[in-house]
């Protein structure tokens, strides 16, 4: 029989920032399937990649100054040395500046142009830039996006058009007849009554108004709409539209696109139209799931919230990440991160659970028997339940993985690791080892405990791709086969084998200790962020200093006057401020607040000639009610100096 295919994919990503704990979602499930997929025997073909065109991004590298390939470029690397640190085993990494991917986008269009299912018209309608998005005015709420709640524009211009009218019966049915294609059901349920049920409307698929893209090849003041341009990865990457459509041939259709719940429409309406005009069959599976939340917002870019993913990699590990991301969301729906949360699991699952079953049974084997992997012997009552937990577990997990459950199956293989602790206790091997009679007995003891942990392992290995590999270094595996799923029936490794104690797997972590460092990490990265952008305007400031001109009776308006400094002290909690008493030789003296501390001390203050701004609407600082303003002069090195008459003149005297 020939080996079944597997084709699944994640989105491609977008390359406007930082990555974030978010990002990492779709590719480690996916990971972890794709994996699974390869262990079961299929042939997987993993796809990722980057969807790089499009006014968001152009606009994002024009904000930086750089010219856009040359930022994608430099954002680009980051991902793939994230999805290096992840362990992510794509099989192909797409980026859709590919020089194959633009042309097929181009033999795409002509081709759905040439059949009439892109026209000519002209558009007018509301753009989400953030979300690449369209919207009719009906459909905005409040006047905003309704994906992601951002301000829209309006925009009018010549424009094709892609006939999604067209399929709205066919995507009905699609949906309505074949539940597997879109999961979970809630988003059926979404799709329908948001989107189809309501009617579809034709939808814009080229721009004019920039030209980061692929362009219409006979029409090249038009680029395709970055959406189109980035779904058909999914058929480009595997050759469709080039002289080579070998893989295309082996792997399509896709057995499974993974995204965030935000992109289904794309996905599960777009998509299958646009495969539905090219006469392909469509994807078997569209699911979308949650969002990682952060205080109750999705961690994204733009919310400049985000969770440093290579951070947590390097403090706990990689597969402290990828098993906090697998495990603790329930598939299908949000779930919030905290730190806090983040390092009980680990402690929990990873310290407690599974790392000390292996330094506790390493341990005894090396105390007990050398190292040395101890003869099975009788199987007594109480081995019984342990060996069928450990029998049991394979079929539950692929049921699990199956139906893309993934915290699920990461629970049925910690039921053997939590059966082999309980087992520990229950067979105390350290009261057996005392009494030579029972030597046998502790044998076997033994010997289940560190095959119930290489069963466990090989279900793991999918999952934590880092310490597997410890695990069966430590318990003497080297046998390719008893490292594969065919080796999961009780009592199929050999005695004999060489156990290493060594370091623990993971180290208990010190929650308390941990959280406020992480915060304290948090906050840095927060505060260098802002420090960044406000440089980054004030550079814009700089930039585009342009001097206002104004009238002499603009100017006249303005009554300055030479004030001498009667008294100084210090705004209490207001380290920028002191509070002056200035005589302007009115007959009493003026309260003013003026942001002078860093550079003027009180003391020095008292006696000093001023120039007041003396007509200035008085206004209220930290409570104090301010007359006037000083004139300072500052340059970009952050000096200040106060202005003064360059020699000593009446308090009162006016300025001109
Ligand atoms: O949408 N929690 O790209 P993208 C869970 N280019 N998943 C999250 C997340 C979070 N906090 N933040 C992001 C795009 N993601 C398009 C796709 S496909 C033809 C084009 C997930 O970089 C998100 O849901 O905005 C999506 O699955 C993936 O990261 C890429 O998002």
């Amino acid at each position: 029989m020939s080996q079944q295919k597997y084709y699944i994919t994640t989105p491609i990503y977008y390359p406007s920032g930082k990555w974030h704990l978010g990002t990492c979602y779709t590719t480690v499930i996916c990971d972890a399937l794709a994996r699974f997929k390869r262990m079961q025997g299929y042939d997987v073909f993993y796809l990722t990649g980057t969807d790089e065109h499009g006014q968001k991004i152009d606009d994002v590298a024009k904000s930086v100054g750089v010219p856009v390939k040359e930022y994608i470029d430099k954002v680009v690397k980051e991902l793939r040395e994230l999805w290096g640190l992840l362990d992510i085993s794509y099989d192909k990494f797409i980026r859709t500046t590919d020089d194959y991917h633009e042309k097929a986008v181009q033999k795409i269009f002509e081709k759905l142009y040439a059949q009439g299912d892109i026209y000519k018209d002209e558009y007018e309608g509301y753009y989400c830039k953030p979300c690449e998005s369209f919207w009719t005015k009906s459909q905005l709420v409040d006047g905003k996006c309704p994906d992601c709640g951002r301000e829209v524009s309006l925009m009018k211009e010549e424009s094709y058009f892609f006939r999604l009218s067209k399929y709205q019966d066919r995507l009905i049915k699609l949906i309505e007849e074949n539940p597997e294609f879109l999961q979970p059901k809630s988003r059926q349920n979404e799709m329908l009554n948001n989107f189809l049920r309501p009617g579809l409307q034709d939808i814009s698929v080229s721009r004019t108004s920039f030209d980061w893209g692929v362009k219409v090849p006979f029409d090249p003041k038009h680029v395709v709409y970055v959406w189109i341009d980035a779904l058909t990865n999914y058929i480009t990457a595997l050759g469709y539209g080039s002289d080579d459509t070998t893989l295309f041939e082996k792997y399509w259709p896709a057995d499974l696109h993974m995204m965030g719940k935000e992109i289904v429409r794309f996905h599960s309406i777009i998509w299958p139209a646009i495969l539905m005009a090219l006469d392909i069959p469509l994807p078997k599976k569209v699911y979308g799931h949650g969002w990682l939340l952060l205080s109750g917002d999705k961690i994204s870019k733009s919310k400049g919230n985000a969770v440093d993913p290579v951070i947590l990699s390097e403090r706990y590990g990689v597969d402290a990440v990828r098993y906090y991301l697998l495990r603790e969301i329930p598939f299908g729906q949000d779930g919030s991160y905290s730190n806090r949360a983040f390092i009980s699991r680990i402690n929990s699952d990873l310290a407690n659970d599974f790392g000390n079953l292996v330094s506790r049974s390493t341990a005894m084997c090396s105390q007990y028997f050398g190292g040395i992997v101890p003869e099975r012997g009788e199987i007594e009552e109480v081995d019984k339940s342990l060996i069928d937990v450990c029998n049991g577990a394979y079929e539950k997990v692929a049921k699990a993985m199956d139906s893309l459950l993934v915290p699920e199956a990461l629970e049925e293989i910690w039921k053997i690791i939590i059966r082999a602790n309980k087992y520990i206790d229950e067979t105390t091997p350290w009261l057996l080892a005392k009494d030579e009679s029972k030597r046998a007995r502790l044998q076997s003891v033994i010997y289940n405990l560190i095959e119930a942990i290489r069963m466990a392992n090989v279900l793991v290995s999918p999952f934590l791709t880092k310490s597997y590999v410890e695990v069966f270094k430590k318990i003497g595996v080297t046998d390719e086969y008893l490292e594969g799923f065919g080796s999961l029936e009780f009592g199929t490794m050999r005695s004999g084998a060489k156990v290493e104690k060594g370091e623990a797997l993971f180290k208990r972590i010190d929650i308390e200790k941990d959280v406020k460092e992480l915060e304290a990490i948090a906050e840095k990265a927060e505060a260098e962020k802002n420090k960044k952008a406000e440089k980054k305007e004030d550079e814009k400031a700089e930039n585009t200093v342009t001097f206002e001109e104004i009238t002499i009776d603009d100017f006249a308006k303005i009554n300055l006057r030479v004030g001498k400094v009667a008294s100084a002290e210090k705004v209490e909690k207001a380290d920028k401020l002191l509070k002056l008493g200035v005589d302007l030789g009115e007959g009493r003296i003026r309260t003013v607040v003026s942001g002078i501390a860093k550079w003027y001390a009180p003391d020095e203050m008292v006696g000093k000639e001023i120039i007041l701004v003396a007509n200035l609407k008085p206004c209220k600082l930290r409570g104090i009610m301010s007359e006037g303003m000083i004139l300072c002069a500052s340059d970009e090195d952050g000096n200040l100096a106060i202005v003064s008459p360059s020699k000593p003149m009446k308090a009162g005297s006016e300025v001109r």
